[in-house]
């Protein structure tokens, strides 16, 4: 069985479960050894990246490294486009979560507490958020019709996120149209549903810790 280091609360281990899901694999999940960020899970994931695979003799760590070795040994269902333009621009879609959403909205996560919140921060990482979502309004792939596909696991969680964010902290995000419509179409997938319905009661005990 895949072996998955992770913990409940990490982004990147439900964009990954997202993906396990729907590819109908089993898992097994694993907290690091000596906890988040400790010298001895370095000592086997020297980025000391969450999540990494364990797939026999295999050793993998990074999210996108791991959905693209997953999708190649278990191609069906296949969550990359046949044709080489679209699949390219899903690739695209895929990195600017991973690159340019998540870590804008990464930043917020030290002023979860009010008692250590910066509310000009708050306000300069809404402005942030909102031009991402306007960026990605031009990114979000057309014609690849109702697959589930690599770059469609990421978002749905940071979507998550922001919307729980927004009232605890007071963000003020604008929606573009065709982000929203994104969301409506992924958001009924049986594996994107299944995540969200375990994840967000973590995500929102996460907000009151
Ligand atoms: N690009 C990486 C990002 C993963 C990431 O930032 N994971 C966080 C947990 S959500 C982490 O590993 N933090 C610990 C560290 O970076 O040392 C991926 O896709 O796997």
């Amino acid at each position: 069985m895949l072996k998955i280091y992770a913990i409940p609360v990490s982004l990147y281990c439900a964009k990954l479960r997202i993906l396990l899901r729907h590819k109908n694999l089993q898992w097994q999940e694993i907290a690091p050894p000596g906890g988040y960020g400790s010298d001895e899970y370095k000592l086997t994931i020297p980025s000391g990246n969450l999540p990494a695979l364990m797939d026999g003799d295999l050793v993998l760590a990074d999210s996108e490294a791991i959905a693209e070795y997953l999708n190649e040994k278990h191609p069906n269902p296949p969550m990359l486009p046949t044709d080489l333009n679209l699949r390219a621009k899903t690739r695209e879609l895929s990195r600017f979560h991973d690159t340019r959403l998540e870590p804008d909205l990464r930043v917020l996560f030290p002023h979860i507490v009010a008692d250590n919140r910066d509310q000009n921060l708050v306000n300069i990482q809404s402005k942030k958020i909102s031009d991402r979502l306007g960026q990605l309004a031009t990114l979000i792939v057309e014609n690849t019709g109702n697959e589930l596909t690599l770059a469609d696991c990421g978002y749905p969680i940071s979507f998550a996120w922001i919307d729980a964010l927004a009232p605890h902290m007071g963000l003020k995000i604008d929606w573009p149209e065709p982000v929203l419509s994104y969301r409506k179409k992924i958001k009924n997938h049986a594996a994107i549903a299944a995540e969200l319905s375990d994840y967000v009661p973590i995500l929102k005990s996460r907000l009151q810790s």
